[in-house]
């Protein structure tokens, strides 16, 4: 029988990762994107066009799903849906909290309320942002002390799911990622933000760019390697948590240079402050020990920020010289 997987966010960067793989696994596909007077499905139209391969539902973690959950008898859930950017976090903490912490509980609900609870597997994205200001290195026995509305809600989901597992026996596992990024990175990510300057400028698009914190360190991987890690996370015989990351940290500051020596760019020419990108408190430095992950589940990451890097920089400038030549869309290619 083919196993059906409910992907909850499967229009973002992670979601339509796990699609890909999933689909190549043989696994029935749904996935649910809210609804929104413009159309943000770029990142799985290649699923959807010229062939449907797979279903899409509108629906929202604010409302619950219990329609459809019930509907569509999911062996697996995938919780990929969120509030995802830290530094907005801090402008709207009450949707956070409510999209982030309540909106998983709710998933967590219809499933206990259900005929499903003990046949369902759940994953619950958590992030490294729960660890908040306890120093590096931060594995699963980390002190977590969030900095963030972000983190504070992603660590009361984390402590819900654990609960839910606990109390009523359900297959709920919790991955613990760090900084993950991609082509496919929303915009206003510093990874993203820095290398689509960073390719304008050296093309004579755009002169600068403007930045908040580079002093602050992350351990960053790549969407769809860390998505191979979740797959692994729910085909675990028990569920269990997870933290998901390279081992390695680099500051804003130092990838930036990496990025713009790249493309033979200097820094101090290009790039300035604005403390308006500045958080009212910030997660200074995250590293995280993967070796619960290797372990158990012989995950590994498989490439390093270079590689990560170069990707990114060759796929965003293919996607700068197709807007010059007005080819909008991967879509409009095909057609
Ligand atoms: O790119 P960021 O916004 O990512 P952040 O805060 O690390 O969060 C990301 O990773 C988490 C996992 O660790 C996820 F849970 C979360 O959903 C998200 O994907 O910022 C990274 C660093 C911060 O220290 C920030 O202060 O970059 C610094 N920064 C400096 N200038 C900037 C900017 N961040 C953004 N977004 N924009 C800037 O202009």
């Amino acid at each position: 029988m083919t196993t059906k997987s409910l992907i909850l966010g499967i229009s973002g960067q992670d979601g339509s990762y796990l699609a890909d793989l999933l689909l190549e696994k043989g696994h029935e596909v749904y996935g649910v994107v809210r609804r929104s007077s413009s159309i943000s499905t770029e990142r799985v139209d290649h699923l959807l066009f010229p062939d449907e391969r797979i279903t899409l539902l509108y629906g929202d973690l604010a409302n619950g799903l219990d329609g459809i959950i019930y509907d569509i008898q999911p062996d697996y859930i995938y919780l990929m849906a969120s509030m995802s950017h830290v530094r907005v976090s801090f402008d709207i903490p009450i949707y956070t909290l409510d999209i982030n912490a309540v909106g998983p509980t709710r998933v967590f609900e219809a499933v206990r309320k259900s005929s499903l609870r003990n046949k369902v597997r759940i994953y619950m994205a958590n992030s490294s942002e729960q660890f908040g200001d306890t120093p590096p290195v931060q594995n699963e026995n980390s002190k977590m002390n969030p900095q963030s509305p972000y983190g504070v809600a992603k660590l009361a989901a984390y402590h819900m799911a654990r609960m839910y597992r606990k109390a009523y026996g359900m297959f709920i596992s919790c991955g613990i990622l760090f900084n993950h990024t991609s082509p496919r990175r929303g915009e206003t990510f510093v990874t993203k933000k820095i290398i689509r300057g960073a390719v304008r400028i050296s093309l004579g698009k755009q002169s600068e760019l403007v930045l908040g914190n580079l002093s602050s360190k992350r351990d960053f991987g790549h969407s769809k390697d860390y998505m191979k890690a979740v797959i692994k996370i729910l085909e675990h015989y028990e569920p269990d948590d997870f933290v998901v990351a390279t081992g390695e940290h680099y500051s804003i500051e130092e990838f930036l240079h990496k990025v713009f020596g790249i493309l033979c760019l200097n820094v101090q020419d290009h790039v300035k402050f604005n403390p308006k990108y500045l958080r009212p408190s910030e997660v200074p430095d995250l590293m995280g020990d993967p070796t619960k992950i290797k372990n158990i589940l012989g995950w590994e990451p498989e490439v390093n920020l270079d590689q990560l890097i170069s990707e990114m920089v060759c796929d965003i400038r293919n996607e700068e010289k197709r807007s010059e030549w007005g080819i909008t869309s991967e879509r409009e290619i095909a057609s």
